[in-house]
Protein backbone atom coordinates (compact mmCIF):
# COMPACT_ATOMS: atom_id res chain seq x y z
CA UNK A 1 0.00 0.00 0.00
CA UNK A 2 1.16 3.65 -0.75
CA UNK A 3 2.45 5.45 2.26
CA UNK A 4 0.16 8.12 4.13
CA UNK A 5 1.49 11.69 4.60
CA UNK A 6 -0.64 13.44 6.91
CA UNK A 7 -0.51 16.96 7.50
CA UNK A 8 -2.18 18.95 10.30
CA UNK A 9 -1.72 22.45 12.01
CA UNK A 10 -0.67 21.07 15.54
CA UNK A 11 1.58 17.88 16.12
CA UNK A 12 1.40 15.99 19.19
CA UNK A 13 4.96 15.25 20.35
CA UNK A 14 4.31 13.59 23.84
CA UNK A 15 5.02 9.81 24.14
CA UNK A 16 1.83 8.97 24.33
CA UNK A 17 -0.38 11.54 22.75
CA UNK A 18 -4.13 10.66 23.15
CA UNK A 19 -7.33 12.26 21.66
CA UNK A 20 -9.66 11.10 18.65
CA UNK A 21 -7.76 12.42 15.60
CA UNK A 22 -4.50 11.11 16.85
CA UNK A 23 -5.85 7.71 17.23
CA UNK A 24 -7.12 8.10 14.48
CA UNK A 25 -4.25 8.91 12.35
CA UNK A 26 -2.22 6.59 14.15
CA UNK A 27 -4.10 3.65 13.47
CA UNK A 28 -3.99 4.44 9.58
CA UNK A 29 -0.53 5.95 9.24
CA UNK A 30 0.57 2.31 11.19
CA UNK A 31 -1.01 0.20 8.65
CA UNK A 32 0.44 1.55 5.28
CA UNK A 33 3.40 3.54 7.03
CA UNK A 34 3.85 6.89 7.15
CA UNK A 35 4.87 10.56 7.67
CA UNK A 36 2.55 13.01 10.29
CA UNK A 37 3.85 17.06 9.68
CA UNK A 38 2.66 19.64 11.96
CA UNK A 39 3.44 22.69 13.88
CA UNK A 40 5.48 21.81 16.75
CA UNK A 41 3.88 24.34 19.03
CA UNK A 42 7.25 26.57 19.43
CA UNK A 43 7.79 29.96 18.20
CA UNK A 44 11.00 31.12 17.87
CA UNK A 45 12.38 34.04 15.73
CA UNK A 46 14.72 32.47 13.42
CA UNK A 47 13.30 28.46 12.49
CA UNK A 48 14.99 26.08 11.25
CA UNK A 49 14.24 25.65 6.96
CA UNK A 50 13.70 22.22 7.30
CA UNK A 51 11.67 19.43 9.19
CA UNK A 52 12.71 18.13 12.43
CA UNK A 53 11.98 14.85 12.67
CA UNK A 54 10.91 12.60 15.64
CA UNK A 55 11.61 9.43 16.86
CA UNK A 56 9.80 7.07 18.91
CA UNK A 57 6.59 6.28 17.30
CA UNK A 58 5.42 3.57 15.01
CA UNK A 59 5.70 6.03 12.29
CA UNK A 60 7.72 9.26 11.14
CA UNK A 61 6.67 12.13 13.01
CA UNK A 62 8.30 15.72 11.65
CA UNK A 63 7.66 19.01 12.80
CA UNK A 64 8.08 22.87 12.09
CA UNK A 65 8.84 25.81 14.16
CA UNK A 66 7.00 29.37 13.79
CA UNK A 67 7.91 33.08 13.89
CA UNK A 68 5.97 35.23 16.39
CA UNK A 69 4.92 36.85 13.48
CA UNK A 70 3.70 33.69 11.95
CA UNK A 71 1.70 32.48 14.73
CA UNK A 72 0.16 35.97 14.56
CA UNK A 73 -0.78 36.05 11.30
CA UNK A 74 -1.53 32.73 10.15
CA UNK A 75 -2.89 31.20 13.01
CA UNK A 76 -4.50 33.60 15.68
CA UNK A 77 -5.17 35.80 12.62
CA UNK A 78 -6.33 34.31 9.33
CA UNK A 79 -7.40 30.89 10.57
CA UNK A 80 -9.03 31.96 13.92
CA UNK A 81 -9.93 35.55 13.79
CA UNK A 82 -11.26 35.17 10.37
CA UNK A 83 -12.05 31.60 8.89
CA UNK A 84 -13.13 29.93 12.29
CA UNK A 85 -15.74 32.82 12.65
CA UNK A 86 -16.74 32.65 9.09
CA UNK A 87 -17.20 29.10 9.09
CA UNK A 88 -19.43 29.17 12.42
CA UNK A 89 -22.05 31.72 11.07
CA UNK A 90 -20.31 34.65 13.49
CA UNK A 91 -19.12 37.18 10.53
CA UNK A 92 -19.81 40.02 13.40
CA UNK A 93 -16.64 38.43 15.38
CA UNK A 94 -14.39 37.95 12.23
CA UNK A 95 -11.43 40.93 12.47
CA UNK A 96 -9.86 41.39 9.25
CA UNK A 97 -6.32 42.88 8.80
CA UNK A 98 -4.52 42.19 4.96
CA UNK A 99 -1.36 40.96 7.11
CA UNK A 100 -3.75 38.17 8.25
CA UNK A 101 -3.79 37.07 5.06
CA UNK A 102 -0.62 37.79 3.97
CA UNK A 103 0.59 35.81 6.84
CA UNK A 104 -2.18 32.80 6.04
CA UNK A 105 -0.83 32.36 2.30
CA UNK A 106 2.99 32.42 3.25
CA UNK A 107 2.92 30.34 6.07
CA UNK A 108 1.42 27.24 3.74
CA UNK A 109 4.16 28.14 0.99
CA UNK A 110 6.66 27.79 4.06
CA UNK A 111 5.15 24.81 4.99
CA UNK A 112 4.80 23.55 1.19
CA UNK A 113 8.78 23.95 0.61
CA UNK A 114 9.38 22.06 3.93
CA UNK A 115 7.83 18.95 3.15
CA UNK A 116 8.14 18.72 -0.56
CA UNK A 117 12.08 17.43 -0.45
CA UNK A 118 10.43 14.36 1.93
CA UNK A 119 7.46 13.46 -0.78
CA UNK A 120 7.48 10.49 -2.82
CA UNK A 121 6.02 9.07 -6.19
CA UNK A 122 3.08 7.20 -4.81
CA UNK A 123 2.85 8.96 -1.20
CA UNK A 124 -1.06 9.63 -0.56
CA UNK A 125 -1.47 13.32 0.67
CA UNK A 126 -4.28 13.94 3.68
CA UNK A 127 -4.32 17.40 4.96
CA UNK A 128 -6.24 18.61 7.91
CA UNK A 129 -8.60 21.45 8.65
CA UNK A 130 -9.20 25.25 7.75
CA UNK A 131 -5.63 26.40 8.69
CA UNK A 132 -3.99 24.74 5.43
CA UNK A 133 -6.16 25.15 2.74
CA UNK A 134 -3.68 26.44 0.12
CA UNK A 135 -1.50 23.79 0.78
CA UNK A 136 -2.08 22.02 -1.90
CA UNK A 137 -2.13 23.96 -4.41
CA UNK A 138 1.47 25.34 -3.08
CA UNK A 139 2.41 21.54 -3.18
CA UNK A 140 1.22 21.71 -7.08
CA UNK A 141 3.46 24.34 -7.45
CA UNK A 142 6.55 22.32 -6.83
CA UNK A 143 5.18 19.20 -8.59
CA UNK A 144 3.57 17.54 -6.47
CA UNK A 145 1.27 15.23 -8.78
CA UNK A 146 0.30 12.43 -6.46
CA UNK A 147 -3.25 12.12 -4.68
CA UNK A 148 -4.62 14.62 -1.90
CA UNK A 149 -7.11 15.07 0.22
CA UNK A 150 -8.51 17.45 2.73
CA UNK A 151 -10.77 16.79 5.83
CA UNK A 152 -12.15 19.74 7.39
CA UNK A 153 -13.14 19.42 10.94
CA UNK A 154 -15.68 22.58 11.11
CA UNK A 155 -18.42 23.46 9.41
CA UNK A 156 -18.16 24.80 5.57
CA UNK A 157 -19.72 28.11 5.39
CA UNK A 158 -23.14 28.77 2.73
CA UNK A 159 -23.01 31.29 0.40
CA UNK A 160 -23.94 34.57 2.46
CA UNK A 161 -21.39 33.68 5.10
CA UNK A 162 -18.93 32.77 1.84
CA UNK A 163 -19.44 36.05 0.86
CA UNK A 164 -18.21 37.69 3.85
CA UNK A 165 -14.81 36.51 3.47
CA UNK A 166 -12.30 39.01 2.15
CA UNK A 167 -11.56 37.24 -0.95
CA UNK A 168 -14.37 34.96 -0.93
CA UNK A 169 -13.29 33.10 -4.75
CA UNK A 170 -9.73 32.47 -3.71
CA UNK A 171 -10.86 29.95 -0.79
CA UNK A 172 -12.40 27.34 -3.86
CA UNK A 173 -9.12 28.07 -5.84
CA UNK A 174 -7.34 26.83 -2.38
CA UNK A 175 -10.26 23.74 -2.90
CA UNK A 176 -9.78 23.05 -6.56
CA UNK A 177 -6.58 21.89 -6.25
CA UNK A 178 -7.61 18.72 -4.32
CA UNK A 179 -9.21 15.34 -5.56
CA UNK A 180 -10.96 14.81 -2.43
CA UNK A 181 -12.67 17.01 0.08
CA UNK A 182 -14.25 15.93 3.07
CA UNK A 183 -16.77 17.14 5.59
CA UNK A 184 -18.30 16.22 8.62
CA UNK A 185 -22.38 16.66 7.46
CA UNK A 186 -24.39 16.40 4.53
CA UNK A 187 -24.98 20.24 5.82
CA UNK A 188 -21.85 21.21 4.53
CA UNK A 189 -21.68 19.12 1.27
CA UNK A 190 -24.98 21.23 0.31
CA UNK A 191 -23.16 24.50 1.58
CA UNK A 192 -19.99 23.92 -0.37
CA UNK A 193 -22.24 23.18 -3.16
CA UNK A 194 -24.21 26.20 -2.74
CA UNK A 195 -20.96 28.67 -2.06
CA UNK A 196 -19.50 27.21 -5.28
CA UNK A 197 -22.32 27.55 -7.82
CA UNK A 198 -22.88 31.10 -5.94
CA UNK A 199 -19.46 32.47 -6.13
CA UNK A 200 -17.18 30.87 -8.92
CA UNK A 201 -18.37 29.54 -12.16
CA UNK A 202 -18.27 25.97 -10.38
CA UNK A 203 -20.28 23.48 -12.09
CA UNK A 204 -21.69 20.72 -9.95
CA UNK A 205 -21.31 17.21 -12.52
CA UNK A 206 -23.38 14.79 -9.72
CA UNK A 207 -24.02 14.96 -6.19
CA UNK A 208 -20.25 14.78 -5.54
CA UNK A 209 -18.47 15.54 -8.43
CA UNK A 210 -17.59 19.36 -9.33
CA UNK A 211 -15.60 21.14 -11.80
CA UNK A 212 -13.76 23.89 -10.68
CA UNK A 213 -11.37 26.09 -12.74
CA UNK A 214 -10.91 22.94 -15.09
CA UNK A 215 -10.09 20.78 -12.50
CA UNK A 216 -11.91 17.71 -11.46
CA UNK A 217 -12.83 17.39 -7.33
CA UNK A 218 -14.77 14.67 -5.40
CA UNK A 219 -16.59 15.99 -2.30
CA UNK A 220 -18.27 14.33 0.52
CA UNK A 221 -19.53 13.71 4.23
CA UNK A 222 -17.15 11.22 6.79
CA UNK A 223 -18.54 11.87 9.74
CA UNK A 224 -15.93 11.72 12.66
CA UNK A 225 -15.98 9.35 15.49
CA UNK A 226 -14.01 8.76 18.58
CA UNK A 227 -12.34 5.65 19.71
CA UNK A 228 -15.42 4.21 21.36
CA UNK A 229 -13.84 0.86 22.46
CA UNK A 230 -11.22 2.63 24.59
CA UNK A 231 -13.58 5.20 25.68
CA UNK A 232 -15.83 2.62 27.08
CA UNK A 233 -13.18 0.69 28.90
CA UNK A 234 -12.23 4.19 30.31
CA UNK A 235 -14.95 4.74 31.70
CA UNK A 236 -16.03 1.46 33.19
CA UNK A 237 -12.51 1.80 35.03
CA UNK A 238 -13.52 5.10 36.29
CA UNK A 239 -14.18 5.20 39.86
CA UNK A 240 -15.04 8.73 40.52
CA UNK A 241 -18.90 8.23 40.47
CA UNK A 242 -19.03 7.90 44.39
CA UNK A 243 -16.87 10.46 45.51
CA UNK A 244 -18.47 12.59 43.35
CA UNK A 245 -22.47 11.79 44.64
CA UNK A 246 -21.98 12.18 47.72
CA UNK A 247 -20.25 15.43 46.85
CA UNK A 248 -22.90 16.67 45.69
CA UNK A 249 -26.18 14.83 46.51
CA UNK A 250 -27.91 16.04 43.38
CA UNK A 251 -28.17 14.78 39.81
CA UNK A 252 -25.88 16.37 37.84
CA UNK A 253 -25.57 17.79 34.43
CA UNK A 254 -22.58 18.20 32.31
CA UNK A 255 -21.29 20.42 29.94
CA UNK A 256 -17.55 19.48 27.96
CA UNK A 257 -16.38 22.23 25.19
CA UNK A 258 -13.34 24.36 25.17
CA UNK A 259 -13.98 27.68 26.06
CA UNK A 260 -15.59 29.08 22.77
CA UNK A 261 -18.11 31.83 21.35
CA UNK A 262 -19.79 28.59 18.81
CA UNK A 263 -20.18 26.42 21.63
CA UNK A 264 -23.31 28.25 22.96
CA UNK A 265 -22.48 27.98 26.99
CA UNK A 266 -23.91 31.27 27.54
CA UNK A 267 -27.19 29.84 26.49
CA UNK A 268 -27.11 26.79 28.03
CA UNK A 269 -26.51 28.66 31.44
CA UNK A 270 -29.69 30.49 30.57
CA UNK A 271 -31.82 27.86 29.47
CA UNK A 272 -30.59 26.34 33.36
CA UNK A 273 -31.78 29.34 35.25
CA UNK A 274 -35.05 29.40 33.11
CA UNK A 275 -35.26 25.57 34.66
CA UNK A 276 -34.20 27.01 38.25
CA UNK A 277 -36.82 29.83 37.96
CA UNK A 278 -39.59 27.68 36.95
CA UNK A 279 -39.59 24.86 39.14
CA UNK A 280 -38.76 25.67 42.47
CA UNK A 281 -38.38 21.97 43.16
CA UNK A 282 -35.08 21.42 41.59
CA UNK A 283 -33.61 23.84 44.22
CA UNK A 284 -30.74 21.38 45.44
CA UNK A 285 -31.79 18.48 43.15
CA UNK A 286 -29.89 19.48 40.38
CA UNK A 287 -26.45 20.58 39.52
CA UNK A 288 -24.67 22.25 35.90
CA UNK A 289 -21.09 21.10 35.71
CA UNK A 290 -19.27 22.74 32.87
CA UNK A 291 -15.77 21.83 32.16
CA UNK A 292 -14.23 24.47 29.74
CA UNK A 293 -10.47 25.40 29.69
CA UNK A 294 -10.25 28.58 27.92
CA UNK A 295 -8.72 28.58 24.17
CA UNK A 296 -7.08 31.43 21.74
CA UNK A 297 -7.15 33.90 24.91
CA UNK A 298 -5.16 36.41 23.08
CA UNK A 299 -7.62 36.45 20.19
CA UNK A 300 -10.15 39.34 21.96
CA UNK A 301 -13.76 37.40 21.11
CA UNK A 302 -12.39 34.64 23.47
CA UNK A 303 -11.41 37.53 26.32
CA UNK A 304 -14.77 38.33 26.00
CA UNK A 305 -16.87 34.88 25.76
CA UNK A 306 -14.75 34.16 29.42
CA UNK A 307 -15.85 37.25 30.58
CA UNK A 308 -19.81 36.55 29.79
CA UNK A 309 -19.79 33.01 31.05
CA UNK A 310 -17.88 34.09 34.30
CA UNK A 311 -20.12 37.19 35.03
CA UNK A 312 -23.43 34.66 34.48
CA UNK A 313 -22.28 31.86 36.28
CA UNK A 314 -21.68 34.07 39.13
CA UNK A 315 -24.69 36.04 38.72
CA UNK A 316 -27.11 32.25 38.84
CA UNK A 317 -24.79 31.25 41.51
CA UNK A 318 -25.85 34.07 43.73
CA UNK A 319 -29.13 33.85 42.61
CA UNK A 320 -30.48 30.37 43.58
CA UNK A 321 -27.43 29.25 45.70
CA UNK A 322 -28.04 27.59 49.23
CA UNK A 323 -25.60 27.28 52.25
CA UNK A 324 -25.72 23.63 50.87
CA UNK A 325 -26.23 23.89 46.77
CA UNK A 326 -24.03 26.09 44.17
CA UNK A 327 -25.86 25.44 40.79
CA UNK A 328 -23.54 25.65 38.31
CA UNK A 329 -20.04 24.42 39.06
CA UNK A 330 -17.59 25.90 36.28
CA UNK A 331 -13.80 24.14 36.09
CA UNK A 332 -11.60 26.16 33.51
CA UNK A 333 -8.81 22.94 33.42
CA UNK A 334 -8.53 20.30 31.08
CA UNK A 335 -9.32 17.01 32.85
CA UNK A 336 -7.24 13.93 32.37
CA UNK A 337 -9.48 11.42 29.86
CA UNK A 338 -10.29 8.70 32.70
CA UNK A 339 -11.71 11.55 34.69
CA UNK A 340 -13.57 12.93 32.31
CA UNK A 341 -15.44 9.50 31.08
CA UNK A 342 -16.33 9.16 34.64
CA UNK A 343 -17.93 12.37 35.19
CA UNK A 344 -19.65 11.46 31.87
CA UNK A 345 -20.98 8.59 33.62
CA UNK A 346 -22.34 9.84 36.37
CA UNK A 347 -24.06 12.61 34.93
CA UNK A 348 -28.01 12.21 34.31
CA UNK A 349 -27.73 14.52 31.27
CA UNK A 350 -25.23 15.27 28.84
CA UNK A 351 -25.11 18.81 27.28
CA UNK A 352 -24.00 19.60 24.03
CA UNK A 353 -25.44 22.42 23.01
CA UNK A 354 -23.33 25.01 20.21
CA UNK A 355 -25.03 27.23 18.35
CA UNK A 356 -22.89 25.58 15.22
CA UNK A 357 -20.16 22.62 15.40
CA UNK A 358 -18.67 20.68 13.00
CA UNK A 359 -19.10 16.99 14.30
CA UNK A 360 -18.57 17.77 18.24
CA UNK A 361 -17.33 14.77 20.06
CA UNK A 362 -18.49 15.13 23.37
CA UNK A 363 -21.62 14.24 22.26
CA UNK A 364 -20.10 10.49 21.30
CA UNK A 365 -17.89 9.99 24.12
CA UNK A 366 -20.52 11.20 26.74
CA UNK A 367 -23.03 8.26 25.24
CA UNK A 368 -20.05 5.76 25.10
CA UNK A 369 -19.37 6.04 29.04
CA UNK A 370 -22.72 6.01 30.19
CA UNK A 371 -23.52 2.50 32.24
CA UNK A 372 -26.28 0.92 29.99
CA UNK A 373 -28.18 -0.45 32.45
CA UNK A 374 -29.23 2.99 33.48
CA UNK A 375 -27.93 5.57 31.55
CA UNK A 376 -28.13 9.32 30.88
CA UNK A 377 -29.88 11.74 28.36
CA UNK A 378 -27.53 13.39 25.95
CA UNK A 379 -29.45 17.02 24.64
CA UNK A 380 -27.85 17.84 21.47
CA UNK A 381 -28.21 21.41 19.41
CA UNK A 382 -29.53 20.64 16.26
CA UNK A 383 -26.59 22.55 14.98
CA UNK A 384 -24.14 20.00 15.68
CA UNK A 385 -23.12 17.88 12.55
CA UNK A 386 -23.65 15.14 15.56
CA UNK A 387 -27.42 15.42 15.12
CA UNK A 388 -27.64 14.30 11.42
CA UNK A 389 -27.13 10.72 12.84
CA UNK A 390 -27.97 10.84 16.68
CA UNK A 391 -31.23 11.24 16.32
CA UNK A 392 -32.47 9.86 19.52
CA UNK A 393 -30.82 11.95 21.27
CA UNK A 394 -32.94 15.06 22.40
CA UNK A 395 -32.62 17.75 19.43
CA UNK A 396 -33.05 20.97 20.83
CA UNK A 397 -32.47 24.26 19.06
CA UNK A 398 -29.83 25.99 21.27
CA UNK A 399 -31.10 29.54 21.13
CA UNK A 400 -34.49 29.02 22.72
CA UNK A 401 -33.81 28.97 25.93
CA UNK A 402 -37.57 27.87 26.70
CA UNK A 403 -36.92 24.92 24.44
CA UNK A 404 -33.89 23.86 26.16
CA UNK A 405 -35.46 24.42 29.46
CA UNK A 406 -37.54 21.95 28.97
CA UNK A 407 -35.41 19.20 27.40
CA UNK A 408 -33.44 19.35 30.78
CA UNK A 409 -36.56 18.87 32.63
CA UNK A 410 -37.83 16.05 29.98
CA UNK A 411 -34.14 14.09 30.34
CA UNK A 412 -34.69 14.53 34.70
CA UNK A 413 -37.60 13.22 34.68
CA UNK A 414 -37.00 10.18 31.85
CA UNK A 415 -38.10 6.96 32.44
CA UNK A 416 -35.70 4.23 32.58
CA UNK A 417 -36.81 2.74 29.99
CA UNK A 418 -36.89 5.54 27.37
CA UNK A 419 -33.60 6.04 28.45
CA UNK A 420 -32.48 2.43 27.48
CA UNK A 421 -34.01 2.65 24.50
CA UNK A 422 -32.45 5.85 22.99
CA UNK A 423 -28.91 4.88 24.77
CA UNK A 424 -29.01 1.82 23.08
CA UNK A 425 -29.44 3.28 19.62
CA UNK A 426 -26.92 6.42 19.85
CA UNK A 427 -23.99 4.04 21.23
CA UNK A 428 -24.97 1.51 18.26
CA UNK A 429 -23.87 4.26 15.84
CA UNK A 430 -21.10 5.67 18.19
CA UNK A 431 -19.20 2.32 18.04
CA UNK A 432 -20.34 1.35 14.14
CA UNK A 433 -19.08 4.60 13.02
CA UNK A 434 -15.78 4.96 15.58
CA UNK A 435 -13.28 6.55 14.45
CA UNK A 436 -11.12 3.82 12.79
CA UNK A 437 -14.15 3.75 10.35
CA UNK A 438 -13.92 7.34 9.44
CA UNK A 439 -10.23 6.98 8.36
CA UNK A 440 -10.61 4.03 6.24
CA UNK A 441 -13.91 4.91 4.89
CA UNK A 442 -11.79 8.20 4.03
CA UNK A 443 -8.88 7.01 2.26
CA UNK A 444 -10.77 4.62 0.45
CA UNK A 445 -12.98 7.40 -1.54
CA UNK A 446 -9.35 8.82 -1.41
CA UNK A 447 -8.34 6.17 -3.59
CA UNK A 448 -11.15 5.83 -5.78
CA UNK A 449 -11.08 9.45 -6.27
CA UNK A 450 -10.07 10.49 -10.31
CA UNK A 451 -7.51 12.76 -9.87
P1 LIG B 1 -13.42 20.92 18.95
O1 LIG B 1 -14.05 22.22 18.62
O2 LIG B 1 -12.25 20.99 19.85
O3 LIG B 1 -13.01 20.09 17.64
P2 LIG B 1 -14.98 18.56 19.97
O4 LIG B 1 -15.34 17.73 18.81
O5 LIG B 1 -16.06 18.61 20.99
O6 LIG B 1 -14.64 20.07 19.63
O7 LIG B 1 -13.68 17.96 20.62
C1 LIG B 1 -13.20 18.42 21.84
C2 LIG B 1 -12.33 17.34 22.47
O8 LIG B 1 -11.62 17.91 23.54
C3 LIG B 1 -13.16 16.19 23.04
O9 LIG B 1 -12.48 15.00 22.81
C4 LIG B 1 -13.20 16.52 24.54
O10 LIG B 1 -13.28 15.40 25.37
C5 LIG B 1 -11.90 17.24 24.74
N1 LIG B 1 -12.04 18.22 25.83
C6 LIG B 1 -12.79 19.33 25.85
N2 LIG B 1 -12.69 19.94 27.05
C7 LIG B 1 -11.86 19.21 27.79
C8 LIG B 1 -11.36 19.30 29.12
N3 LIG B 1 -11.66 20.29 29.95
N4 LIG B 1 -10.51 18.35 29.52
C9 LIG B 1 -10.18 17.34 28.71
N5 LIG B 1 -10.62 17.19 27.47
C10 LIG B 1 -11.44 18.11 27.01
C11 LIG B 1 -13.08 20.30 16.22
C12 LIG B 1 -14.46 20.68 15.68
C13 LIG B 1 -15.48 19.64 16.09
C14 LIG B 1 -15.05 18.26 15.61
C15 LIG B 1 -13.62 17.97 16.04
C16 LIG B 1 -13.08 16.68 15.42
O11 LIG B 1 -14.84 21.97 16.14
O12 LIG B 1 -16.78 19.95 15.56
O13 LIG B 1 -15.91 17.28 16.17
O14 LIG B 1 -12.74 19.02 15.63
O15 LIG B 1 -13.26 16.67 14.04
Amino acid sequence: MSRLVAVSNRIPLGDNPSGGLVVALQDALRTSGGLWVGFSGETVEDPAEALAFHEGAAFQRASFDLTPQDHDEYYLGYSNSVLWPVCHGRADLMRILPEYLDGYRRVNERIARLLAPHLREGDRIWIHDYQLFPLAGELRKLGVRGPIGHFLHIPFPGPADCATLPNPPELFEWLSHYDLLGFQAQRDLDNFAASARSLTDAEQVSDHDFRIADRHIRAGVFPIGIDADSFVAEAEGAREEDRMRSLTGSQMMIGVDRLDYSKGIPQRFRAFQYLLENDPSLTEQVMLLQIAPPTRESVEAYQQIREETEHLAGRINGQFATVNWTPIRFIHRPIPRNELAGLYRQSRVGLVTPLADGMNLVAKEYVAAQNAADPGVLILSRFAGAAEAMTEALIINPHDPWELAQAMQQAIAMPLDERRDRHAALLRGVVEQDVGWWSATYLRALAQAPG
